[in-house]
């Protein structure tokens, strides 16, 4: 899956994807300011997750576009600590919507660790635009919170593709695989191979020459039947 990680300046973004990776990332930084984007790879159950960071400066707007292209998911960071920062938060959020309508959001309530972090009711009261949008409390520092809330954004994207990822689990390995798919999602081929191509890339099955048959990984097989147990862990 594809997950971009964004919000205002300093919120955490890039600290965020340093947890959730290990340090399995790179961030393309200036001074401690990231002004092109980090990149990492997390793996959730036999799921590769690829995480975009953002730069949280304003200018950076084509950047976070670029970025945001394909998400599967979006992780929305708020600084707790700051009230200076919610009104950035405000137009960032607009951004992501923007870029990125009705994909999953999640917004990680981040810096609880620090002293003065605001409670999430408190936060939500301060920023009525986070209304609908579930907000977990969490640290990017000390990692409290940060796999559920990762766990719980992965179901939501997993949720939306649902459908689709039923078939995927029921028709790897069959030689008519591709036909089925079309067949029981009443797809035409080219969406269909799409949709073989899209989570191919995101490396959720592979896909043999021709098309006509596809391989989900033995691993997450039971993930896509059942995104649930995604949280269950
Ligand atoms: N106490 C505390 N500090 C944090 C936490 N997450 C990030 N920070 C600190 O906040 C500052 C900004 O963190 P970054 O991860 O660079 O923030 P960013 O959102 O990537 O910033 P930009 O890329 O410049 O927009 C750094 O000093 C971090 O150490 C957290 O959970 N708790
Ligand atoms: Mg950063």
């Amino acid at each position: 899956m594809k997950i971009v990680v964004t919000g205002p300046y300093e919120s955490g973004k890039s600290k965020m994807i340093h947890t959730i990776t290990d340090g399995a990332c790179i961030n393309i930084e200036r001074r401690g300011t990231t002004i092109a984007m980090d990149h990492g790879l997390a793996n959730v159950d036999g799921m590769s997750v690829f995480m975009f960071g953002t730069p949280g400066l304003l200018r950076f707007r084509t950047m976070r576009k670029i970025l945001s292209s394909g998400a599967d998911g979006i992780i929305f960071v708020v600084d707790s600590v700051d009230p200076e920062a919610d009104a950035r938060a405000r137009l960032f959020f607009r951004e992501i919507a923007f870029f990125l309508p009705g994909v999953p959001c999640i917004v990680a309530a981040n810096k609880q660790d620090a002293e003065g972090a605001r409670h999430v009711d408190e936060l939500r009261k301060r920023m009525s635009f986070l209304a609908g949008v579930p907000v977990i409390p969490c640290s990017a520092k000390t990692g409290e919170n940060v796999d559920r809330l990762l766990r719980t954004l992965l179901y939501l994207s997993m949720m939306q593709w649902s459908s689709v990822f039923a078939k995927f689990a029921e028709y790897s390995g069959q030689s008519d695989g591709l036909s089925k798919l079309m067949s029981d999602l009443s797809l035409g081929r080219e969406q269909a191979v799409g949709y073989l191509r899209r989570f191919e890339l995101r490396k959720l099955l592979e896909v043999t020459v021709g098309d006509e048959t596809f391989h989900v990984k033995d691993e997450i097989r039971p993930l896509l039947e059942n995104p649930v147990l995604i949280m269950r862990r």
